[in-house]
């Protein structure tokens, strides 16, 4: 059971035939969004987007065919967020990878139907005994997701404790595309980056980041546009970000797509993930009573 009740959740931020709550997947509750620009699912669990479709456009953000969704349980695909630690727990190695964030409920808040015909939800992470067991500063977390014909992120991590905190974050999006065989990315050239294929070594990018094997790389102090040129699609998807000093590209390839096991047959080939994140020594440390937020906006151009 999930502590949700659809009917308040209609009853307080349901927008007319714009936003609904229901039943998902694995019984997980989600809000569904359809305007006039796009539509999209969110679960509340982990404020977890997992689908944007722009009118008149290919889905977006690519979801495994085989996702598992049960509570407490990570999703593969859609967009996690992973809070208030990026990769493996420095320190813990029973903490979860990624944090905690994308397995709990969260709440939502807020709901606006937007005068320029977007629709804004705002989402806050819920605390409790497990979490604050992994992660005892008092904070808040909320996200706040924009839908239209550009889909805006906005991470924002409060610290309302009396002391510093540092966090590593990303929002772990994974992109559709036709066949990652025909990729490449942009924007990332003469980065340094680090190489988690190879052991961690680090390196610098020459030219677009294409993709021929398995390929995990953080790549670091970097704050601009990206873009995922898809030519299958016909398509060029550009990832505007602030508030961000990693880049994380990820695609697991063959051999490690079958060892996860929920990617589906061929799920390699049409996803690819890149993360707006601050990782490694990119990590953000936010003084008490300060803030700090991880945005991202994601459009999609013509080729
Ligand atoms: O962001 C890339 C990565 O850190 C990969 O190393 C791989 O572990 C991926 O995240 C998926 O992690 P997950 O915990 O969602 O299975």
């Amino acid at each position: 059971m999930h502590p949700y009740n659809l009917d308040t959740l209609n009853k307080r931020f349901g927008l007319a035939d714009i936003l609904i709550f229901r039943e998902g997947p694995g019984g997980l509750p989600v809000v569904e969004v359809f305007n006039e620009q796009a539509s999209a699912v969110i679960a509340l669990q982990g404020a977890h987007l997992l689908q944007w479709v722009p009118s008149g456009e290919d889905p977006v953000i690519w979801l495994s065919p085989e996702a598992k969704f049960a509570a407490g349980k990570s999703v593969r695909g859609g967009a996690p967020v992973c809070w208030p630690w990026f990769g493996p727990h420095e320190r813990e190695a029973g903490f979860p990878a990624h944090g905690f964030a994308r397995t709990v409920p969260w709440e939502v808040f807020e709901t606006n139907a937007n005068a320029d015909g977007s629709t804004s939800v705002g989402l806050r992470l819920l605390h409790s005994d497990a979490t604050r067991a992994q992660w005892p500063a008092a904070s808040e977390l909320e996200l706040y997701i924009r839908i239209g014909t550009t889909l805006e992120l906005d991470l924002l991590t409060r610290n309302t404790s009396s002391t510093a905190i540092t966090i590593g974050e990303a929002l772990h999006t994974y992109f559709r595309v036709r066949d990652i065989r025909e990729v490449s990315v942009q924007g990332l050239e003469d980065l340094e980056y680090i190489d988690k294929v190879d052991g961690g070594t680090r390196k610098r990018q020459q030219g677009p980041v294409r993709f021929a094997g398995e390929l995990d790389r953080i790549y670091l102090d970097h704050g601009s546009d990206c873009l995922i040129h898809d030519l299958g699609l016909q398509r060029r998807i550009r990832i505007h970000k602030r508030g961000s000093h990693s880049t994380v590209v990820w695609n697991p390839w063959i051999e490690k797509a079958e060892k996860m096991g929920d990617l589906g047959p061929d799920g390699y080939l049409h996803m690819l993930c890149v993360e707006s994140a601050n990782a490694a020594e990119d990590v953000v440390k936010i003084g008490p009573g300060g803030e700090h937020h991880l945005w991202m906006r994601y459009s999609v151009e013509a080729l």
